[in-house]
């Protein structure tokens, strides 16, 4: 019965896209091109004279592919998958007090164009060849495309993590000495945006072991897309720590709803933020990207990081595999792969031999505990902030067990 139900919920959304979305193809866009022009002033379309159309349809049920997938990328400046040592980047001391003090650091061209090209050729390749995994938030319509761990099955986001200088970074702005990739998540257009709210699906890691990532691949349209921060508010002590939605009026938020950072983003960009800093992106008015907004995003864990069982809750969403680590042990796993000082090849051969992943029974076991009442509320949350929920348009409403509306 709670397999049904479960699997019905996991259905829910594809269903949802083949109705209404009934034979469907995706369009030979350019997604290869090296940029693509944000909605600009000048283009009619975006003055309302030309209905605006989607840069990019969703997958048919049957374009989903399974397993792993592996585009063989030839990585930028002559490296050898698995065999040269990753690169380094320097931040300065004073970007670093910045993300201490600010909550949020907006590196700029921290990856070069050759990486931005090699980023955008792995999305390209992903979204031609759609995976499973993404169907939930894709067919939704949340994103035009968006797969939490793309890094376990497709070898190009793996390779970039291992070689990049992702890792040295990260390394910096957490004052740590070893990173793991706690999670990851590939976001193409996020249609109608993300409203203000904090980070739960960090993996399974306490707040204080991680730190957020965002990649851009693109510039953010003049128009909509940026990232809106609330300045310092990884320092507030009114929000529940189990929230995904932040109301940004509510008492305690006073003195950091009237401080925002709003960033103008261009491709190679990186911002690191603290998991509670409260954020927000704005997406298309009308919900219809007419152009690209790629983006690798996802949490990090500092070194020392210990595995925080998150079964039963809402958190549980980015921890779906079946690993064998217990609470509070160090999260030391293949599932969770090194990437600082440098990738491990054992960890890389597990991915490789997909040992790493997530299968049905997983989720069930997993998700089993969040058909507690409050539970059920908390998870139907993660789905509203993502733009799912009621009052936020077209999209599909997701019923859980438990859930109250
Ligand atoms: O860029 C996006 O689409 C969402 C980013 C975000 O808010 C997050 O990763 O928490």
């Amino acid at each position: 019965m709670l397999f049904a139900g479960l699997f019905l919920i996991l259905l829910f959304p594809i269903i949802t896209g083949f109705v209404t979305n009934n034979g469907v193809m995706r369009t030979t866009s350019p997604l290869f091109q090296s940029t693509a022009s944000p909605s600009s002033t000048a283009n009619p379309s975006s003055q309302g004279l030309i209905k605006r159309e989607k840069i990019l349809k969703e997958p048919a049920l049957w374009e989903y592919n399974f397993g792993l997938q592996d585009p063989q990328l030839t990585l930028p400046n002559d490296i050898v998958a698995r065999v040269t040592p990753p690169e380094t980047y320097e931040i300065t001391e004073s970007q670093i007090r910045t993300l201490e003090s600010d909550g949020v650091l907006l590196i700029k061209g921290a990856f070069s164009d050759a990486w931005v090209d090699y980023l955008r050729t792995a999305t390209a390749h992903q979204v031609s060849n759609p995976h499973f995994w993404s169907f939930a938030g894709t067919a939704s319509k949340l994103y035009d495309y968006i797969q939490r761990n793309i890094w376990q099955t497709n070898a190009a986001f793996s390779n970039f993590y291992y070689h990049s200088a992702v890792g040295d970074i990260l390394r910096q702005a957490g004052r740590t000495e070893e990173i793991r990739l706690s999670t990851d998540l590939l976001m193409v257009n996020p249609n109608k945006g993300f409203k203000w709210h904090q980070d739960n699906q960090n993996g399974p890691i306490a707040v204080e072991d991680g730190l957020r990532f965002w990649i851009s691949m693109d510039a953010t349209p003049s128009t909509h897309g940026s990232p809106v921060y609330l300045t310092q508010s990884h320092l507030n002590t009114c929000v529940d720590p189990e929230a995904v939605f932040v109301d940004i009026n509510m008492s305690g938020l006073e003195s950091y709803r009237t401080s925002q950072k709003k960033f103008k983003i261009s491709p190679g960009d990186m911002l690191i933020w603290h998991p509670k800093t409260v954020h927000k992106i704005d997406g298309a008015p009308d919900g219809i990207w007419d152009s690209y907004r790629r983006v690798l995003g996802g949490t990090v864990a500092k070194g020392g990081a210990k595995y925080q069982d998150k079964t039963g809750s809402g958190g549980v969403l980015s921890d779906l595999g079946r690993h064998e680590l217990k609470q509070d042990e160090v999260l030391n796993s293949a599932f969770f792969p090194i990437i600082y000082p440098r990738f491990n090849e054992k960890e890389a051969r597990e991915r490789d031999q997909g040992v790493v992943g997530r299968n049905p029974k997983d989720i069930v076991n997993k998700l089993g505990g969040l058909a507690g009442k409050a539970a059920g509320t908390r998870f139907f949350s993660f789905f509203q902030v993502l733009g799912s929920g009621p009052g936020t348009g077209d999209h599909p409403v997701i019923k859980l067990p438990g859930a109250k509306k």
